[in-house]
């Protein structure tokens, strides 16, 4: 295979960019996912800092404008006359059932991981080595754009963690970003569809022509049977986290949202913007949620809510506490070393020593399907800064150099399959060339 320079990788993923800009919002991917997603905004804008800050935080702009008037940041913001995606606008009647959705924007009614304050801050730290005019612009308009932000964060903190255990619920696997990851099969066990209920037609497949790379026909009607449920909640928190029948504290998102705290509290520390206290509160309550979970190897499990059980699967979710930080030197040691070890990095039948989604010795392990086994870039990229915040810095360093090898096949593929190589998903998928261009960094 023909491999790219740095140079090379970082022109041709910004030429991608480019290709699934249209205009104010990037697509997360032109046929599979042809509207703006939440956390694929948030990772793009990271990449898009690398050519200019202030297109960058225009990705964020567009992304809040559909914010709720409850604070909540929809999981996706569907662009008008765009290929067909199921579930549409119409399936979401978020604004026919809420009274938070906005009126001048078409949103669906779940959440994404809060990775959109660690963007921020990159904007912020790319806006200064704009040129005067362009970092005042920057910097005006970050202080516009950070009230959101904190609306946001304490979106989740108040409705998401309403009993303050550091955790955050969520009412569906899409909120968690990982779909169809095993982390989920335990609770997806007692998602039942009421008799009669007719899913939609999937577009998924039609769009990628690969059924053995998506989550299943069984799965998919449980993830529509949930937007069912959670439109009859009218999309109500109070209700929802009473009535839904998928109901997990999700250890991962927690600890982004722990980091995303501290990230947020420093932008507004360097720009006067207030209210400091209170993130780096959040920061501590869920950093000591995350870890509230952790074995003795400080590996974190997620929580089933509705029964009260610790779910301990082998994915990358495992290593959260890296992101929100807190554990002692020695578990934080032995976490590394779980991490570098053969049931992640080290497993010695990888093309590349990335951490997988699910671990090779885990029995739900499949190394083609989804969120089942396959390396991610944006993954890749989340436990990178979760090392660096760790001060693991050559566990972190190593990676950086072998998540940019891995995409200088210039595919930037949504996964890998992890003993081939081989790019699977769509392609090209904006945030594998966004995360190319950080990883090239300059
Ligand atoms: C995938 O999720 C969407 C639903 O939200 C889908 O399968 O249609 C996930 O990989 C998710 O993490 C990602 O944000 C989204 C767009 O890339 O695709």
């Amino acid at each position: 295979m023909n491999r790219l320079s740095r140079a090379e990788v970082a022109a041709r993923a910004a030429e991608v960019l480019r290709g699934n800009d249209r205009g104010l919002h990037t697509v997360a991917a032109p046929r599979l996912y042809p509207h703006m997603w939440s956390w694929d905004a948030a990772f793009i804008a990271v990449g898009l800092a690398r050519m200019s800050a202030s297109r960058a935080l225009t990705e964020l702009e567009t992304l809040f404008a559909a914010q709720w008037g409850n604070g909540m940041v929809p999981h996706i913001v569907f662009s008008a006359n765009a290929p067909l995606y199921e579930p549409g606008p119409d399936r979401w009647a978020s604004k026919e059932t809420s009274p938070h959705a906005p009126d001048h924007a078409a949103t669906s009614g779940l959440i994404q991981p809060p990775v959109h304050a660690l963007a921020l801050r990159r904007i912020l730290d790319a806006a200064r080595s704009s040129d005067a005019a362009g970092r005042r612009d920057v910097i005006a308009r970050i202080r516009i754009l950070w009230p959101k932000l904190l609306t946001w964060h304490r979106y989740l903190a108040e409705h998401r963690d309403a009993d303050g255990r550091g955790l955050l619920m969520i009412y569906h696997g899409w909120e968690s970003g990982m779909d169809n990851s095993p982390r989920w099969d335990t609770p997806y066990a007692d998602v039942v569809p009421e008799p009669g209920f007719r899913p939609f037609r999937r577009s998924d497949l039609a769009a990628l022509g690969e059924q053995s790379q998506r989550p299943t026909d069984a799965d998919y009607v449980k993830y529509q049977w949930l937007i069912e449920e959670l439109r009859q909640a009218r999309y109500d928190d109070e209700l929802a986290r009473k009535s839904l029948s998928f109901r997990v504290a999700d250890v991962f998102a927690s600890a982004i949202f722990a980091a995303a705290n501290e990230d947020l509290a420093r932008v507004a520390d360097e720009l006067g913007l207030g209210a400091t206290d209170e993130l780096l509160g959040y920061a501590e309550r869920f950093r000591r949620g995350v870890l509230g979970t952790t074995d003795e190897d400080g590996f974190a499990a997620d929580v089933d809510l509705r029964t009260d059980t610790a779910l301990r699967t082998k994915t990358i979710a495992g290593f959260a506490a890296l992101l929100s930080g807190g554990l002692d030197a020695e578990r934080r040691r032995r976490l590394v070393d779980l991490l570098l070890s053969p049931a992640w990095c080290g497993n010695p039948d990888l093309a590349y020593p990335l951490p997988p989604s699910t671990s090779p010795e885990a029995p739900e392990f499949d190394a083609a399907r989804y969120w089942r086994g396959p390396q991610w870039p944006p993954m890749n990229l989340l436990i990178i800064w979760g090392l660096e915040r760790s001060g693991e810095h050559d566990a972190a360093e190593r990676l950086r150099e072998v998540a940019l090898y891995q995409l200088t096949d210039g595919v930037f593929a949504e996964y890998y399959e992890p003993f081939t190589a081989h790019p699977l998903g769509s392609r090209p998928q904006s945030w594998s060339a966004a995360v190319a261009l950080d990883l090239v960094g300059g």
